[in-house]
């Protein structure tokens, strides 16, 4: 729960690394990555469909899900944790974000620099020349579209016929190399780690946090239900990000305790 060592300590933070996963967004509406597949996905393994692999077997089938996902992100809006870690970056000397989410709602909530480490949703690129691919704009809002049915065609390269896919890292992909470098470095050098809304069951995201721990710094989780990290977490607050992260900002630095520091 949160307390004042706590309080103290984020008020104190010099440099803060955040580690965010889907979670974070389920307030905003979007499924988390293993709620992903409710509805017309319940059936399907998720690490099958976010795969190369299991992209070549069936086009359709995956590029359908992902645009499913992506227009349920577009007509999102980002919830009040998102905004109490950009407001945090306003807040603090120094804040990493850093997060496992493919979609857009950090940045829409003001967060300036976003290392995503899985890639976005919003991105996508030739799966044979890598050229990059841009989708159609809206001529009307999102709202407007009606979720493709479960399957959908994926578009073909202007310049070599390839396949279009998701601009996402797949298992079994590596994580774009200088994302990682700032991540791991960031692990490496902050003073406070926060991980809101994760598993943390996916690698090697998960190892940054412990990374941070393992050099003795202090790790906030915040978190609904327990994970592999609740043993080894400094704090844990158990609950949304929606409710707890303005609460911990306001005890921090709005109430008159805070004022007085
Ligand atoms: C790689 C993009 C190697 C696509 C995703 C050890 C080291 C390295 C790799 C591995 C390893 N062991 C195994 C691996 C392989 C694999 C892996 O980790 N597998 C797992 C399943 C064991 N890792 C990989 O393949 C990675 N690549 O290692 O490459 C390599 C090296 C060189 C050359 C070639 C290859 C790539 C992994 C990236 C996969 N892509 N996303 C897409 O989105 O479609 S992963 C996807 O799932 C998400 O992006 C996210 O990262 C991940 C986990 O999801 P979470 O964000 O944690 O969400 P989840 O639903 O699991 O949990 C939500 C949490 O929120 C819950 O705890 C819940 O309680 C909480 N919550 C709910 N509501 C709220 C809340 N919390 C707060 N408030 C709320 N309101
Ligand atoms: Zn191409």
């Amino acid at each position: 729960m949160i307390n004042d060592t706590l309080i103290k300590r984020l008020r104190e933070c010099q440099h803060l690394a955040i580690v965010t996963g889907a979670g974070i967004s389920a307030e905003s509406g979007i499924p988390t990555f293993r709620d992903a597949l409710t509805g017309l996905w319940e059936t399907y393994d998720a690490e099958k469909l976010a795969s190369e692999h299991g992209f070549r077997e069936d086009p359709s089938l995956v590029w359908g899900w992902y645009e499913w996902r992506r227009h349920n992100v577009l007509q999102t809006k980002p919830n009040p944790a998102h905004k109490i870690i950009a407001q945090l970056e306003k807040q603090l000397p120094k804040v990493t974000l850093i997060t496992q989410n493919v979609d857009d709602l950090h940045e829409r909530a003001g967060s300036t620099q976003v290392l995503h480490l899985h890639g976005s949703i919003h991105q996508a690129r030739c799966l044979e020349c890598g050229a990059p691919y841009n989708y159609p704009q809206y001529a009307d809002k999102p709202d407007s579209f009606s979720f493709p049915e479960q399957k959908l065609e994926p578009p073909h390269c202007e310049c070599c016929h390839g396949l279009i896919r998701p601009g996402v890292v797949w298992f079994g992909e590596s994580l774009p190399v200088d994302v990682w470098h700032y991540a791991e470095e960031a692990a490496e050098e902050c003073d406070l780690m926060m991980v809101i809304g994760t598993s943390s069951l996916v690698f090697p995201a998960a190892n940054l946090p412990l990374l941070a721990i393992g050099r003795g710094t202090p790790a906030i989780q915040v978190n609904p239900t327990d994970t592999q990290l609740s043993q080894v977490a400094t704090f844990n607050l158990k609950g949304k990000a929606g409710v707890i992260l303005p609460r911990l900002y306001e005890l921090a630095f709005i109430t008159e305790l805070g004022m007085k520091c």
